[in-house]
């Protein structure tokens, strides 16, 4: 296997969100995000995804009412907001040649229903862009990344509203108007099937919101409004930035049957189709037909504008990127099992595979599998935008951090990428680990549960000197992109 490389042009890079990773929460004229709302419960199991994303409008009422950073980590981040040129010459370090982030809404729109855009807002995102062309790095910007003005959520009804498709696209063509020059990739919504799971932070939604609704008909008729604000955005996109290419985002949940029995492969196809459904409709522009019967069936009735159809059959995405961090089984019957966690899915275990400290079962094989899966269903280049393995880390006196673990976790699935590409044909245009500096979790809102190659001094009540080390790792990956991968080997 000596020799190996990925092709030229390869996108190597790493990942973040503005919500985890910026901070500055009241700073340049911010707005509230929907993420700034959310509390790090201390003393709750962190396997246990439901209970880390569950939000009441009571909660968010309390989180208005209070300016606190410390129950609320979101709003901390690793204040990237006043770190930035260090950050970025650090990614530089490593010879990245994209970076991965998201543009906060609530820093160029605050409230989101503004008819004029934060200069100040815009400014910030100018000087981030700036230090990225500086090192030849090429951003790669999520535009919805579960950052929506809270605004917005409680006026409107999220993106239960069809306002919110007008809202956001004004700040999509701002961006774009802004950056265009410096910004050629674009994703719009991030894991857009995430809505199902957790509706508050994905599109504003809180059941208290809905009296008398069907609150999974709420969340259909929000998902149907993104879907139209992503076809709508991709049309923008392409207009203002000529030869710009946009993504679709979707959860890679990948779930094998848990035996042969018929029932549980069957089990784990209809899972597997249920998690598709979403980007199959961006790549191909319209709902799928078992999402339709499933509607039929559910009584579940989406409002639709007469050009809606057609407008998302007209601007379909220009390639598919996914999160890939670990696999479950799926069993028609799995009362007796014991049961996988994950941050935003539940299956249950698999006997053959190792876990991570969060209980996430590690399986660089279904990295492969995922690929292959994805793209034989869609023929769209594929970006593999988040990967990466949360775990405590020891910062040394000497300012050290041995995260041996973190290697051979990214080093195995990245082995895994290019057997896809070598072997299965798989067209791959990058890949860019979750969390390149260590950021603040998504599902628990720990810092400890930390992505970096990048260690960031700082504890889970936002406590320490914010200062940045470089891991082992950050050699280690230096030295892959240095050898496009030959060093894996
Ligand atoms: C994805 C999200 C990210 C990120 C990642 C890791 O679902 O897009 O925002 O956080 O998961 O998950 P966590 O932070 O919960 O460990």
């Amino acid at each position: 296997m000596e020799g190996r490389t990925f092709p030229k042009g390869f996108l190597w890079g790493g990942a973040t969100a503005a919500n985890q990773l910026e901070g500055g929460w009241r700073e340049g004229g911010k707005g509230i995000s929907v993420e700034d709302c959310m509390r790090q419960h201390f003393d709750q199991d962190v396997r246990d995804y439901t209970l880390q994303n569950h939000v009441t409008l009571e909660d968010v009422q309390t989180a208005l009412q209070t300016d606190d950073t410390v129950n609320y980590p979101k709003r901390r981040g690793v204040d990237f907001y006043h770190h930035y040129e260090e950050d970025i010459r650090l990614l530089a370090g490593m010879g990245f040649k994209c970076f991965r982030m998201s543009i906060a809404w609530t820093r160029i729109f605050p409230l989101g229903d503004e008819e004029e855009p934060s200069e100040e807002g815009l400014k910030f995102y100018d000087r981030v862009f700036a230090e990225c062309a500086r090192y030849g790095i090429e951003p790669l910007v999520t535009m919805s990344h579960y950052e929506m003005p809270v605004h917005l959520a409680l006026k409107y009804g999220g993106w239960y509203s069809r306002k919110t498709v007008d809202f956001f696209l004004r700040f999509v063509e701002t961006i774009c108007r802004r950056y265009r020059g410096q910004v050629k990739y674009w994703l719009t919504f991030n894991e857009i099937d995430s809505m199902i799971r957790h509706p508050f932070t994905s599109a504003g939604l809180l059941r208290e919101c809905f009296p008398g609704k069907n609150f999974e008909e709420v969340v259909f008729q929000a998902m149907h409004h993104q879907f139209v604000a992503s076809a709508l955005a991709t049309k923008l996109c392409h207009e203002i930035i000529p030869g710009s290419q946009v993504g679709c985002m979707l959860t890679k949940l990948t779930y094998y049957p848990y035996s042969c029995r018929p029932e549980d492969v069957k089990k784990a196809q209809d899972i597997m189709r249920s998690t598709y459904c979403y980007s199959d409709t961006q790549v191909f522009g319209e709902y799928p037909r078992f999402l339709l019967n499933y509607f039929r069936k559910q009584g579940i009735r989406i409002q639709k504008e007469p050009e809606d159809d057609a407008v998302m059959k007209k601007y379909p995405v220009d390639f598919v990127s996914f999160s890939y961090y670990n696999s479950y089984c799926a069993a028609e019957n799995g009362s007796e099992l014991e049961k996988s966690a994950g941050n935003t899915a539940v299956g249950y275990k698999n006997p053959y595979l190792p876990e991570s400290q969060w209980g996430w079962q590690i399986d660089p094989m279904g990295l492969r599998i995922s690929l292959v899966d994805l793209y034989d269903r869609y023929r769209k280049p594929l970006f593999i935008v988040e990967n990466g393995l949360g775990a405590k880390d020891a910062l040394r006196e000497d300012h050290t951090v041995e995260d041996d673990y973190r290697i051979e976790y990214m080093n195995a699935h990245l082995k895994a990428v290019l057997d896809a590409i070598d072997e299965d044909g798989v067209e791959v245009m990058g890949y860019t680990c979750w969390g390149c500096i260590d950021l603040i979790s998504e599902s628990t809102k720990q810092i400890s549960k930390r992505y970096g190659l990048i260690y960031v001094d700082c504890d889970d009540y936002g406590r320490g000197t914010y200062r940045r080390y470089k891991k082992k790792s950050y050699d280690w990956y230096r030295k892959v992109i240095e050898t496009d991968g030959e060093s894996l080997f």
